[in-house]
């Protein structure tokens, strides 16, 4: 009798343990049918940062027939502008948007676009990134895979003074990152550093006076409200790029990785353009409804403003040579400058 109580209950438990089998079974056939992926941000949801990945996941979702469903964080609410790399290879978000600025040392060679090479816009800047990102595939990306790049275009100094020379300039507070950090220091300004998200609260606070960085933020962060004076230099460019989890790639099936991959390029020049359009946008919003004056410098104040740039790209070469290859990188980017588009 005992033995037969034993019997009965082996076979529940098998049973219990087959239908347990079965809807764990069940439920990888679901998630493999739709393939949900987050994607974080550190700006807000109307500046461009986020209107490109906005775009890319449309495409993508498209693209894929739905079969990939993209999350969205705008914001720093998955994680933030200086935990973006970090947290992509730690797989807190699948997909990030960095801003290679705000660890400068940490991507060295990419960060060249930076130097004050004269780039004109942002569909250049972004098309140099991308060729010199595929030409050298630096070390430091190598922990992820690398979804695009693009550039923002120049930047221009926007003030709550007006900044009409160097002597206007010098020892006043103004908010950079990377490079673009190292162009104000060389004019003679107080560059204080910190993540573009950082910086709506630091004007408001009075703690910098102006920022230096390409102009559709006026229209994008409303600094148009407080900063009535743009000084146009059209220096330094700032390089992203949007990155993802490497083993979350490796596990995507080979017709998504294509959609990804073919993606890349286009994302990257689709970003340029909106980019250039965009700032066009936002001079005419500030002469138009803020009332911004735009000082243009003359010639005269063009060439000492450039000479006091000239020792940076030296510098730079000369910091970063026994790492990278500083001289030939500087040499393919003038030379793709010269490239007809
Ligand atoms: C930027 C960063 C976030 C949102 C809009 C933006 N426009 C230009 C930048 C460049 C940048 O990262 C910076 O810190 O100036």
């Amino acid at each position: 009798m005992k033995k037969y109580v034993y019997l009965v209950i082996c076979f529940l438990l098998v049973c219990v343990c087959l239908n347990g089998c079965k809807k764990s079974s069940d439920n990888t056939a679901n998630e493999t049918t739709i393939i949900s992926l987050t994607y974080a941000n550190f700006p807000p949801a109307s500046t461009f940062p986020c209107v490109q990945m906005e775009r890319w996941k449309t495409e993508v979702e498209k693209r894929t027939n739905g079969k990939v469903v993209v999350k969205t964080f705008p914001g720093g609410t998955l994680l933030d502008a200086k935990d973006m790399m970090d947290g992509v290879i730690a797989g807190q978000a699948d997909i990030g948007c960095l801003c290679m600025a705000y660890q400068p040392g940490r991507f060295a060679v990419t960060n060249a676009l930076a130097l004050p090479l004269g780039i004109k816009d942002a569909k250049t800047g972004s098309k140099m990134l991308w060729d010199l990102y595929n030409k050298y595939k630096p070390a430091e990306f190598e922990q992820v895979n690398v979804l695009t790049m693009f550039t923002t275009a120049p930047s221009n100094i926007m003030s709550r003074k007006p900044v009409r020379t160097l002597g206007d300039i010098k020892g006043m507070s103004l908010r950079a990152s990377g490079g673009a950090g190292e162009i104000l220091q060389a004019w003679g300004a107080n560059m204080v550093g910190m993540p573009m998200s950082a910086t709506p609260e630091a004007l408001q606070k009075g703690v910098v006076h102006g920022l230096f960085s390409s102009l559709e933020v006026m229209k994008d962060f409303s600094y148009a409200e407080l900063c009535k004076y743009v000084t146009m230099t059209d220096t330094s460019i700032y390089p992203f790029a949007v990155v993802m989890n490497k083993q979350k790639f490796e596990s995507l099936p080979d017709d998504v990785k294509k959609v990804f991959d073919d993606l890349a390029a286009e994302q990257m020049q689709w970003t340029g353009e909106y980019m250039d359009n965009h700032v066009a946008e936002a001079i005419e919003f500030s002469k138009q409804q803020h009332q911004v004056e735009f000082i243009e410098l003359t010639d005269e104040q063009k060439a000492e403003w450039n000479k006091l740039l000239e020792p940076i790209i030296a510098k730079w070469i000369e910091d970063n040579k026994s790492k990278i290859p500083a001289e030939q990188i500087v040499a393919d980017l003038k030379s793709m400058m010269q490239e007809p588009k």
